[in-house]
C-alpha cells in the first residue's frame, strides 16, 4: 500500500482515456483497435512495425493476432491505482501514451487536446496528490490553437507538462516552426516528457524480422529514434534559443548518454561545421545540456544503463519509471508483480545503493522537486 511519507513516484506510466479508445475503435488504419476471432480480447494496433501481422490476422483467422491485447490496464483508472499499490507507487505522473494526437485531422484536434486534457485533470482529481499528468498538444492544429491548448494546460491544477513525440508538426524536432511552442512550454513551466513512438524504417529490421516478435522496433527502434530526435534538437541550437526549455528523454534518453562524447566528437571534426565558426570556445557542448536541460527517466532495465545515464546526467536528474501498462508480465498475474517494474526499482538499487540518499532521489524525491508535485 501507498505510506503517508510519499516516497517512489512513477514518471512514466500511460493509460488511454475511453474516449481515446473510442477514437481507435473507429478506426481502419494504425492506431486502431480492433477485434479478432482469434483472440479473446481486442487488439491495439500501434507500430508501423505491426502492419505485417496485421494483414496476415485480417486474411487468415488462424494467423496470430497482431498487436497486444488491449487489457483493463490501458484504459482503466481502478486499474492505475491498483497497480500502484501492488508496487508500492505513491506519486503516478500519468500520460497518454503513443502516439497521442499525431494522427488527428487538424480541425478537430483542438477540441480532442481539450478534453482529452481535461479527463486527464478529472482523473488526477479523483486521486488527489497520488496523481499528476503531463498534456497531450494538439500537433496538428494551426499556431494559434496550440498555444491556447498550452495556456488551457498551464491552468490545469494537475498538470505538470506535456508528453511529446518526435515528430513535432511533421518536420522533427529541429523545425524552427516550434520555437515559440517551446518558449510557451518554457514560460509556462511545463516540463516536455519526449517520448518515442515511430522507431526506424521497418526495412532495417529485415526480411525475417516477424520471427522476432516486437523487440527490435521496441528495444532499440524507439532509443535511437529519441537520441536521433534530440541530437537534431542540439545541432540545431534549439537548446540555446529556449535556454529555460526542460526535458525529461523517455527510457533513459535512448542511447545519448552512450553516444554523446561520438556526437561531441563528431561536432568538432566536421569541417563545415568549424568553417560555420559553430564550433566556438564558448560552444554549449552536448554533456552540458544533458546536465542542465535535460532530465532522464531510469526505465533501462539494468545496472549498466542506469548508470551511463548518472554519468551523463547526475543521479538528481534521474526519475523512476515503469513504462505501464506496456511490458506486462506474460507467464503470472497481471494484476500481481510486474517484472518490468522491480527490474527498474532494482537497477536504481544495484547501480547507487539500496536505501542510499541518491536511490531516494531517483525513485521519488528528484521527481519531487523537479515536477513540483508537493504543490496541491
Ligand atoms: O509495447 C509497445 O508497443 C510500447 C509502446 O507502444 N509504447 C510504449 O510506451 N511502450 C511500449
Amino acid at each position: 500500500m501507498a505510506t503517508s511519507n510519499p516516497t517512489v513516484v512513477d514518471i512514466h506510466t500511460h493509460m488511454y482515456p475511453p474516449q481515446y479508445i473510442k477514437i481507435l475503435e473507429s478506426r481502419t488504419t494504425i492506431p486502431l483497435v480492433r477485434k479478432f476471432p482469434q483472440a479473446p480480447e481486442p487488439r491495439l494496433i500501434l507500430l508501423e512495425a505491426e502492419l505485417g501481422d496485421l494483414e496476415k490476422a485480417i486474411n487468415d483467422p488462424s494467423a496470430k493476432p497482431p498487436g497486444r491485447p488491449l487489457t483493463s490496464h490501458f484504459a482503466s483508472l481502478d486499474q492505475k491505482i491498483h497497480f500502484m499499490d501492488t508496487h508500492r507507487i505513491d506519486i503516478s505522473v500519468i500520460s497518454l501514451a503513443n502516439p497521442w494526437l499525431d494522427f488527428v485531422h487538424a480541425s478537430h484536434a483542438g477540441d480532442i487536446a481539450e478534453s482529452v486534457n481535461d479527463e486527464f485533470s478529472d482523473m488526477c482529481g479523483k486521486h488527489h496528490g497520488r496523481l499528476f499528468f503531463f498534456g497531450t498538444l494538439p500537433l496538428t492544429a494551426p499556431l494559434e490553437t496550440l498555444l491556447a491548448s498550452i495556456s488551457h494546460l498551464a491552468a490545469l491544477k494537475y498538470c505538470r507538462g506535456v508528453i511529446l513525440g518526435t515528430s513535432g508538426l511533421g518536420k522533427g524536432l529541429d523545425d524552427p516552426h516550434l520555437i515559440p511552442i517551446f518558449e510557451a512550454l518554457a514560460a509556462a513551466n511545463l516540463t516536455i516528457f519526449l517520448h518515442p513512438h515511430y522507431g526506424l524504417p521497418n526495412d532495417v529490421w529485415g526480411p525475417r524480422a516477424g520471427e522476432y516478435g516486437h523487440v527490435l522496433p521496441l528495444a532499440l527502434g524507439f532509443p535511437m529514434e529519441t537520441t536521433i530526435a534530440v541530437a537534431r534538437m542540439y545541432l540545431a541550437g534549439v537548446f540555446d534559443q529556449v535556454r529555460d526549455l526542460r526535458m525529461v528523454l523517455a527510457h533513459s534518453g535512448g542511447t545519448l548518454p552512450f553516444l554523446a562524447g561520438r556526437i561531441e566528437s563528431c561536432i568538432f571534426h566536421d569541417g563545415q561545421l568549424v568553417r560555420q565558426g559553430k564550433v566556438g570556445e564558448n560552444r554549449r557542448t552536448v554533456w552540458d545540456v544533458l546536465k542542465e536541460q535535460v532530465y532522464l527517466d531510469a526505465v533501462i532495465y539494468s545496472e549498466v544503463g542506469l548508470k551511463a545515464a548518472i554519468d551523463a546526467s547526475g543521479s538528481d536528474r534521474l526519475m523512476f519509471g515503469t513504462d505501464h501498462p506496456f511490458f506486462p508480465p506474460i507467464t503470472t498475474d497481471e494484476q500481481g508483480q510486474w517484472e518490468s517494474v522491480s527490474l527498474n526499482a532494482q537497477a536504481v538499487a544495484e547501480a547507487v545503493g539500496e536505501g542510499s540518499a541518491e536511490a531516494r532521489a531517483i525513485m521519488g524525491s528528484n521527481a519531487i522537486r523537479v515536477l513540483r508535485l508537493e504543490e496541491k
